[in-house]
Order: structure tokens, then C-alpha cells, then sequence
């Protein structure tokens, strides 16, 4: 892999080093089931090591001028711009996503994560507060050793939205990418250690989650986790972390619901809720995967769906006209397989897709799928309460608005919504109602960096994003001065 100048290894202390154990797996390119290289198999020894160096790194990143962290996150991202169309590669060979939506995407959401936390980190303010005779300021101060965790699904675009932050407020970091998804990890690692950050700051520990990631989530001497992932595996972390009071940002699952109301854009709400339902193949915590529509509209509505679903160009990852590339794994195409058979059995009527397509050699070795569209499923039915995390979606009819509103609440988790509406005055009123994090009225995932990002219920605990990501990387120490 020429766009790594090493191969894949444990990021140390600004050192490339093999796992404690000696021991790797492979790292499989999901689109032609290929091996791309091999995964050092991380254990606590990487983890006490990567926390070690990360500890002796602290105290001078801290003392550092904002505007100096700021610097150098800045030359960050203009090494992942110019890298672009290499990073793009790492991430479509490690993921199965088309090169072209990790080039217009992932890759440069990357880099903007990191120019925009060295801004929000030179324009940093804290309160005061004064009464007569009385001064109160707020200090922030780092945590220290920090443990970022991220998943599959948006490899680097994750990572630098938690490690961009984390280390403009003075901490440094312990990373754990997925198992599924070292390729990006490593090659911000390279940048990192290029632009000048000093060793130790920025560590990589690649491997299992049971293992280096539980290790890691243990480890007595880490003050915070920030987390990306399932919602069962969510709920592991939280339960290692709580007793040992460890600060914790959980970004977890979502079963995310879109209203199509009867005076929207009809065509832009078509578009908008096929790009909401699969984009990344269906594999974005954000994506709106149960659709409701409003009777009057639900069989035009459903049909011009279909028809754009159905004509989805489902392929290798480097064809220029690809808009689905392969799922993450063969286990998870299982997986999804299995809730399209759940559906069946269900009562659902697969509309579209609900099969793989034939492609041929190398990529009839890949975890390809047709994207889905199923209706007819009662909406307490498992196949609509679970997250199914690929390129299915459910549609369903609703009468009014009250009922549009309960639809879309009664499932356990509550990260985004999007509401497609002409009435402004609806807009609002549903937004108000939404049990969820996120609400998007006429479009789906157009995000303003500023504003807190998050879910509640299943999908998790606490927000990320602007002031909120600065604050959760930091601790707020109010000093009171007698005058
Ligand atoms: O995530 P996991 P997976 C959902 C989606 C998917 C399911 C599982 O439904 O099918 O989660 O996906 C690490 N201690 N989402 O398996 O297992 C693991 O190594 C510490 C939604 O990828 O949650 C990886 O680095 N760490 C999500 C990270 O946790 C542990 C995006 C996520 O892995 C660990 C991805 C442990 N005990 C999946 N076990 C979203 N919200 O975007 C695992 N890990």
C-alpha cells in the first residue's frame, strides 16, 4: 500500500511498532475480499505503552499557546487536502464505500473537522462573573489522557471529529480505530508526526474491541472516552467506564425516521430521503431508514422511491458511476440478509433489491448489496424497531400529523429525524416533537460544525460539536477572587 509509508503498526510514543503480542490479522478489502495488509493484534501491554507516552507527552502539549495547537491542527488539514485522492483510496479499500463518495465526503469533512477546532480553539472564551468586591472566572483545563474510539462506517471522518478537539484543548490521545478499518488511522498518524506534533500526543493501538478496547476503556489512568459505535457495545463501555468516573461521550445507534408530508417538494423530498437512506450503503448512524408518508401521497410517493432506488448503481468501489460499493463485511451483509428475511416473515413485501447483484470477478467475491425497499410491515415489528445499519428502508403510511409524530417515536432510540414539509408552521411544531437529537426539515445531514451533535435513548449520552466538543474535552474550574 503505497499511500502508507510503513506498514499497518501500533502508533507509540511517535514510533511504528509491532502488538506486544507479536500477533496480527488481516485487514480485508470488503469489495473483493482480498487481504490489504495485515492488523497488529493490541492488547493491554499497547495500551499501558500508548497511555505511557501519551502521559509523558501531556504536560508540554498543555503549556502550549492555543494558537500554537491551533497551528499545527491547521497544517493537518491542508496535509489531508493535499492527500486526498490517496486517502480516499485507504478508505474505499478498507470500507467497500465508492472512491467517490469518500472523495467528496469522508476525506474532506476530515480536514474540515481539523480547520475548524483550531478556530473554535483561537476563539475560545470563558465566563466571568463579577459582583461588588467579588471576581469569578472560568478556567478550562485538559483532561489529560483521553481514549478515542470510533467505528467502521466513517473511519477518518470520525476519528478527526473526536481527535481534532481533544487535542486543541491540551490533551493527548490514545486512539482505537475499528478492527475493520485501520487503513486511515495509521495514515493520520503520518500526518500528524510530519506536521510536527510532537511523540507521544497522538498514539494508535490497532485490534480487537473485547480486547485493546476494553483494555483501553479499563485503564485507571485515562480520564475520558469518546465513543462511536453500537449501541450494545455503547452500553459495555459505559458500564467499564462509570464506576471509575471517567468522562464519557456515547454516539451510538439510530433507527432514524422521515416524514413526507403531503404539501412537500415532492421531487426533493424523492431525492432527499433516497440519499438519507442509502448513502455509505445504508451504513450512516444518521441515516433515515423508516420513511412515513402521508396517505394521500404514500402510493406516488412510494413508486417514484422504488424507481430511484431500483435504478442505484450498486458496484466496484473505483467505477466513477458507483453509488453503492460493498457492505463493510460479509458477517454484516449477513446480518442485514437476515433482517430482510425477518421482514419476509414479517408480512413485509420487498418492493426493490432484497438480493445481491452479480458483479464479476474480483467483486463477486465482495458484500454487495441491492439497496431494499420494504412496505406493508407492522411498525412495532422487530425488522422496524431494530437497527439494521445497511441499505434497507421501510415505508409506511400515516393519516395525520399526531400520527406521523408516534411513528416516529415509538422506537428506542432517538438520534435524528427528517421532516419534509411545505407549511413552515408544521415545521417547527413537529421539530418541537421529535424525540430525537437532530432534526432536518427539507434535507438530511447538511452540518454546521457549531451545533451540538448527538441523540438521546438508545442512541446515546452527551453531545459533540462546537463549544460542546471543547467543553467535553476539557474541565470547567471557576475561580472566585475576593477583591
Ligand atoms: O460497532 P462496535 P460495530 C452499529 C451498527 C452496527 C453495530 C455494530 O448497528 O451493526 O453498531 O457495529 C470497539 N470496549 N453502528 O461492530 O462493535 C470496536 O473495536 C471498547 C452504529 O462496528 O460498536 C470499534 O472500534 N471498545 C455506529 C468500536 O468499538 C470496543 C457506527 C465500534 O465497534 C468494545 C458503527 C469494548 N468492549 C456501528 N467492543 C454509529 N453510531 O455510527 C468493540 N469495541
Amino acid at each position: 500500500m503505497s499511500e502508507l509509508s510503513s506498514g499497518l503498526s501500533q502508533f507509540i510514543g511517535g514510533r511504528h511498532v509491532p502488538s506486544a503480542s507479536g500477533e496480527t490479522f488481516p485487514d480485508l478489502n470488503p469489495a473483493t475480499g482480498g487481504e490489504v495488509g495485515r492488523v497488529p493484534r493490541g492488547n493491554a501491554e499497547d495500551v499501558e505503552r500508548a497511555v505511557a507516552a501519551a502521559e509523558a507527552a501531556g504536560p508540554e502539549w498543555a503549556a502550549r499557546a492555543p494558537a500554537d495547537r491551533a497551528r499545527l491542527l491547521d497544517a493537518v488539514a491542508e496535509r489531508i487536502e493535499g492527500r486526498l485522492e490517496s486517502l480516499a483510496r485507504l478508505e474505499s479499500l478498507d470500507t467497500g464505500k465508492p472512491v467517490s463518495l469518500a472523495q467528496a465526503i469522508d476525506i474532506p469533512r476530515a480536514a474540515a473537522n481539523f480547520r475548524f477546532f483550531a478556530g473554535a480553539v483561537r476563539h475560545d472564551e470563558t465566563g466571568c462573573h463579577t459582583t461588588p468586591g467579588v471576581l469569578n472566572y472560568t478556567l478550562r483545563r485538559p483532561l489529560g489522557v483521553v481514549g478515542l474510539i470510533t467505528p467502521w462506517n466513517l473511519p477518518l471522518y470520525l476519528l478527526t471529529w473526536k481527535t481534532a478537539p481533544a487535542l486543541a484543548m491540551g490533551n493527548t490521545v490514545v486512539a482505537k480505530p475499528s478492527e475493520l478499518t485501520p487503513l486511515t488511522a495509521q495514515a493520520l498518524a503520518e500526518i500528524l508526526d510530519e506536521v510536527g506534533v510532537p511523540p507521544g500526543v497522538f498514539n494508535v493501538v490497532h485490534g480487537y474491541g473485547a480486547e485493546v478496547g476494553q483494555a483501553l476503556v479499563e485503564h485507571p489512568r485515562l480520564k475520558a472516552i469518546s465513543f462511536t459505535g453500537g449501541t450494545l457495545t455503547g452500553a459495555r463501555v459505559a458500564a467499564t467506564a462509570a464506576p471509575q468516573f471517567k468522562k464519557l461521550s456515547l454516539e451510538l445507534g439510530g433507527k432514524n425516521p422521515t416524514l413526507v408530508f403531503a404539501d412537500c417538494d415532492l421531487e426533493r423530498a424523492l431525492a432527499g430521503t433516497a440519499r438519507a437512506g442509502f448513502t455509505n450503503q445504508g451504513q450512516v448512524c444518521l441515516c433515515g431508514s423508516r420513511v412515513f408518508v402521508e396517505q394521500s401521497i404514500y402510493r406516488e410517493f412510494v413508486d417514484g422511491l422504488v424507481a430511484r432506488v431500483g435504478a442505484m448503481k450498486v458496484g466496484p468501489p473505483d467505477a466513477i458511476d458507483t453509488q453503492l460499493g460493498s457492505l463493510i463485511s460479509q458477517a454484516h451483509r449477513e446480518k442485514v440478509e437476515g433482517y430482510i428475511a425477518l421482514a419476509r416473515e414479517e408480512g413485509g413485501t420487498v418492493l426493490t433489491g432484497g438480493a445481491r447483484p452479480t458483479l464479476p470477478p474480483p467483486y463477486d467475491q465482495g458484500a454487495f448489496l441491492l439497496p431494499t425497499v420494504i412496505e406493508g410491515l407492522d411498525p412495532g415489528c422487530r425488522t422496524v424497531q431494530e437497527e439494521i445499519f445497511g441499505p434497507v428502508v421501510t415505508v409506511h403510511p400515516f393519516r395525520d400529523e399526531a400520527e406521523a409524530l408516534a411513528l416516529a417515536n415509538g422506537v428506542q432510540y432517538g438520534l435524528s429525524a427528517s421532516v419534509w414539509t411545505g407549511d413552515l408552521s408544521r415545521a417547527h411544531r413537529v421539530s418541537a416533537e421529535l424525540e430525537t437529537g437532530m432534526v432536518w426539515v427539507n434535507t438530511w445531514l447538511l452540518r454546521d460544525l457549531r451545533v451540538p451533535f448527538g441523540g438521546i435513548k438508545n442512541s446515546g449520552v452527551g453531545r459533540e460539536g462546537g463549544r460542546h466538543s471543547l467543553e467535553f474535552f476539557s474541565e470547567a474550574r471557576n475561580v472566585c477572587i475576593q477583591l
